[in-house]
């Protein structure tokens, strides 16, 4: 189901056995489904015949550039099948081995036959930081006690099931079992999104694109000429200056770490689903590695820093165009603003990716992007980014609450 209406109207064979609220259901509380278990299931559970579970040693090159093809050929495409992510191999490092990264949650599945990689679920470790308003609705008022909640969680993500191996009811079982998985690590929540409505999300926001190359953007039909509008006046349109306007502005480096954290830290603590992270965990997702994460600061000429901007890369593959294979998009990952503002360090960003070679800019309605997505020239994308927690009942929150992005 794509939207709310359809997936309200069917059954859920599969997410209905699971500690998530249901679709309809109205949620006011906060707090956990099922308690966590202290007997956790042994064995894996079973694949069907022919299949067989493997772990992935994601430092074998070999084994890196198989996930890499998995992902490739069968990962998420656009409703329209003309786009798939192609992760490259350093981006899924990056991605899969963060601080506290479990060679057993990088969880495949191959064919018995031929060793083939055909599935594949991965959960990595983070903390997550919940608000939690307990209120307590009495005939004509509610009374409002603010707290927030921290827990471990993992992140699921890069779920995949081969193409020809799909309806088959091989996700429920990677699902199952990457939860047994975690499970035994003493975690019993998790957070996922997907373009999918499922029950139930706890955030839906939506994604929003800005134009770099208006030109293959158009070529490669990701988007289309506007009515009454030429390729000349198009390309006038989205024009962007050749340096960034913002002084004192420069890549991170590891001596940045201590003040990136602490202005990360105090920056998502407005929002009420966020990450925590250590010291450790913002070096990982944050210093610069070429061609897979891009931060910048705001530097005042004391040493201050003030400010950052960061976007990931990750091209998708174009099927089917005989000239172009591949779109290079840049998304949005975290923006800390103090001094400069936001409109003004993301449209920084455009013009440091867009002389990176970036074809399009990508962000999500989240945190604060609503204030800078109009005015920066973003349009609007089709389809949305649902957020889900897996065993964790809370009220839903709209997208400028959510302040946790995934790859
Ligand atoms: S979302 C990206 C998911 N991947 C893709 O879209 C790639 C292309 N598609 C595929 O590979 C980011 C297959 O179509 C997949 C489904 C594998 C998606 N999430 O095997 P069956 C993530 O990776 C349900 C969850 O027959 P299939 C986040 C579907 O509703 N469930 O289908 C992943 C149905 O259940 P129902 C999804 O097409 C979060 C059942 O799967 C789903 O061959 C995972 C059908 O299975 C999705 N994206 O394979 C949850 N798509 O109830 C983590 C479909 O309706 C939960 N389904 O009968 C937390 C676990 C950890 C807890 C720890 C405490």
């Amino acid at each position: 189901a794509k939207t709310m209406e359809e997936a309200s109207r069917r059954s859920y064979q599969f997410w209905d056995t699971q500690p998530v609220p249901k679709l309809g259901e109205m949620v006011t509380s906060h707090g956990s489904i099922e308690p966590d278990k202290d007997n956790i299931r042994e064995e894996p559970y079973s694949l069907p015949p022919g299949f067989t579970w493997d772990a992935l040693d994601l430092g074998d090159a070999a084994v890196l550039k198989e996930l890499y093809t998995l992902l490739n050929e069968n990962y998420v495409e656009d409703d329209d099948n003309m786009f798939r992510f192609d992760y490259s191999p350093e981006f899924l490092l990056w991605a899969l081995r963060p601080p506290g990264w479990l060679p057993q949650w990088h969880c495949g599945v191959r064919v018995n036959s031929n060793q083939k990689l055909v599935g594949f679920i991965s959960a990595i470790p983070a903390n997550i930081r919940i608000y939690d308003q307990s209120l307590t609705i009495g005939m004509q008022y509610f009374l409002l006690d603010y707290h927030f909640l921290y827990k471990k969680m993992v992140e699921i993500n890069f779920l995949c099931v081969h193409k020809k191996l799909r309806s088959k009811r091989v996700a429920p079982v990677l699902i199952r079992e990457i939860t047994r998985r975690v499970n035994l690590k003493g975690i019993f929540q998790a957070v996922y999104t997907a373009g999918v409505v499922l029950p139930k999300p706890v955030g839906t926001c939506r994604y929003w694109h800005r134009s770099l190359n208006p030109r293959k953007l158009i070529e490669v039909k990701f988007s289309h000429l506007s009515r009454n509008m030429t390729m000349q006046r198009t390309m006038k349109l989205y024009r962007l200056n050749e340096a960034p306007k913002t002084s004192g502005l420069r890549p991170m480096t590891r001596k940045d770490v201590p003040a990136v954290h602490r202005l990360l830290l105090e920056y998502l603590s407005q929002f009420h689903l966020a990450p925590v992270m250590s010291p450790e965990e913002v070096e990982h997702w944050l210093l610069p590695q070429e061609n897979i994460i891009d931060t910048y600061l705001v530097v005042t000429s004391g040493g201050k820093v003030t400010d950052f901007l960061s976007f990931y890369t990750l091209p998708s593959t174009i099927m089917n165009h005989p000239v172009h294979r591949s779109l290079k998009a840049a998304y949005s990952f975290y923006n800390v603003h103090t001094t400069t503002t936001l409109l003004d360090l993301m449209s920084d960003a455009l013009i440091l990716a867009k002389s990176k070679g970036f074809d399009v800019f990508n962000a999500l309605d989240l945190m604060e992007n609503k204030t800078f997505l109009e005015k920066l020239k973003f349009g609007i994308g089709d389809g949305n980014l649902q957020y889900y927690l897996y065993n964790w009942k809370c009220p839903s929150m709209g997208s400028e609450k959510v302040g946790l992005v995934l790859q």
